[in-house]
């Protein structure tokens, strides 16, 4: 996502070289419209985004960084239509949550990311199953809540029509204290009569505190529309915006917000459960603008090494005791972090690594099924204190795990030159050599 649009932006800043060039400026701006119209960015938005960009670069004067600056401030300006990011809980619990959306745009998927997010947050969550159309729907929740470990309530009984399940589900969050209840829906491949009626029955029926659109990235001016329609009918209060990994244009974010006016609040940005984050429209334009997106690197790291965990590292660290299980422990983190393209996409000057990288597949490496290996043919020990491998116990753990003695020299030199670089980045300003070690993640490929 936006991978199309943030190339051309910084191929079009790059053609305006001398301030006071009005004539590289217009080539810049026109550049930009085509570019922007390309990604199916309405023309009411790409007029107003173009008349900004050439009023407030002119005023600053013309130039590369103030025609950048100028362009992030106008793409923030128009994603930032409501003061609502994120989740709100209602005041007397539980939230309930309405999910809505056309069928295959992702809702079942983001149900269930959202109440894992939640549920990192600490939250009793239950989901229930209303969509009724398919019965794979209800068997699809099921598992996805068996996999994140939250309930989830379904009637597979025939009598019950979507209302009376739904009725049911939030009597039952209610009297189990649940704190938010996320109603997964049935949709359909195009707006429908039937579908919006039961929508608006099942609204007036369970009063939700919120309705959620799930829009698919890749729907263009379609998916715009489609959620003009649902809005009407429905007053829908955010919109997740699904697949927003995929290779999709990146004009739809720009047309929600500018021709909706609908707050954006989440955004889905793989098929795993983790990859899901909160919208945040000025994350979002300097990771569009390339420019990387460090703070939800950041918080994502965070919600996954809890701080005492990372405080124990940090420590063994300083002290360079850091040791093989440490060494799979954070591995096994890594896997955590969801796809390896969207978490690497976030650093600044990685965004075009993100391509090269998107192959890695942590969960089937070689390299990290050697590794693992290896560290398994180890003592506790060994483990622990790294430095006692001399040559006979290295023949003997190469004996155990089924390697050659120059693989185990090889992982061994790789271990250590990571211990080092997370000693150093244990230490403050050891953003530059995370990037360098992201870098290495290259050898995982394998
Ligand atoms: N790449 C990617 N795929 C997604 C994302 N969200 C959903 N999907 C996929 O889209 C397909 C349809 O999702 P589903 O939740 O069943 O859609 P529903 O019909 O609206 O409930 C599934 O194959 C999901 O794995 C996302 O953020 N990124
Ligand atoms: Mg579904």
């Amino acid at each position: 996502m936006f991978d199309a649009l943030s190339d051309t932006f910084r191929s079009i800043a790059g053609k305006i070289r001398f301030s006071d060039d009005e004539k590289s400026l217009y080539r810049a701006l026109d550049e930009l419209k085509k570019s922007l119209l390309r990604n199916d960015v309405h023309h009411k938005v790409c007029k107003e985004i173009i008349q900004q960009v050439e009023s407030k670069t002119k005023t600053r004067g013309i130039g590369k960084q103030n025609f950048l600056d100028s362009l992030q401030e106008s793409l923030e300006a128009i994603l930032q239509t409501s003061k609502a990011y994120g989740f709100t809980f209602s005041s007397k619990p539980p939230t309930i949550v309405l999910m809505t959306g056309l069928q295959g745009s992702g809702k079942t998927t983001s149900c269930a990311k959202l109440a894992h997010y939640l549920k990192t947050k600490n939250k009793k969550v239950l989901l229930a199953a209303c969509d009724l159309q398919r019965l794979a729907a209800i068997t699809q929740l099921k598992s996805l809540g068996e996999q994140i470990e939250v309930e989830v309530f379904s009637n597979e009984d025939k009598n019950l029509d979507v209302i009376q399940i739904a009725k049911a589900a939030k009597k039952y969050a209610i009297n189990s204290a649940f704190d938010v209840l996320i109603i997964d829906t049935a949709g359909r491949l195009a707006i429908d009569e039937p579908l919006m009626n039961e929508l608006e029955l099942l609204k007036e029926a369970i009063k939700p505190n919120e309705i959620f659109y799930v829009a698919d990235s890749l729907s263009g001016q379609d998916g715009v529309k489609t959620a003009a329609s649902f809005n009407n009918r429905l007053n829908i209060s955010g919109v997740i915006l699904s697949k927003f990994d995929s290779d999709s244009k990146g004009g739809i974010a720009l047309s929600i917000a500018y021709q909706i006016g609908l707050p954006l609040r989440f955004i889905g940005v793989g098929e795993k459960i983790p990859d899901f984050e909160i919208f945040l429209p000025d994350r979002i334009v300097s990771r569009l603008m390339g420019a990387g997106d460090i703070a939800s690197l950041a918080e994502k790291t965070a919600s996954i090494i809890n701080d005492k965990e990372a405080k124990d590292i940090t420590k063994k660290l300083k002290k360079g005791q850091f040791g093989f299980n440490d060494f799979i422990a954070q591995l096994e983190n890594m896997k955590k972090l969801g796809s390896m393209r969207s978490v690497i996409s976030m650093i600044p000057g990685l965004g075009n690594m993100a391509n090269a990288l998107k192959d890695v597949d942590l969960e089937n490496s070689v390299e990290i099924k050697n590794i693992k290996a290896m560290v398994n043919s180890m003592t506790p020990k060994e483990r622990e204190n790294p430095d006692i491998l001399n040559g006979s116990r290295r023949k003997r753990i190469a004996l155990g795990c089924g390697l050659d003695v120059s693989d185990i020299n090889r992982i061994i030199k790789q271990f250590d030159s990571a211990a080092k670089m997370a000693k150093r980045l244990s230490n403050k300003g050891g953003m530059k050599d995370l990037m360098s070690m992201m870098g290495q993640m290259q050898q995982f490929k394998r």
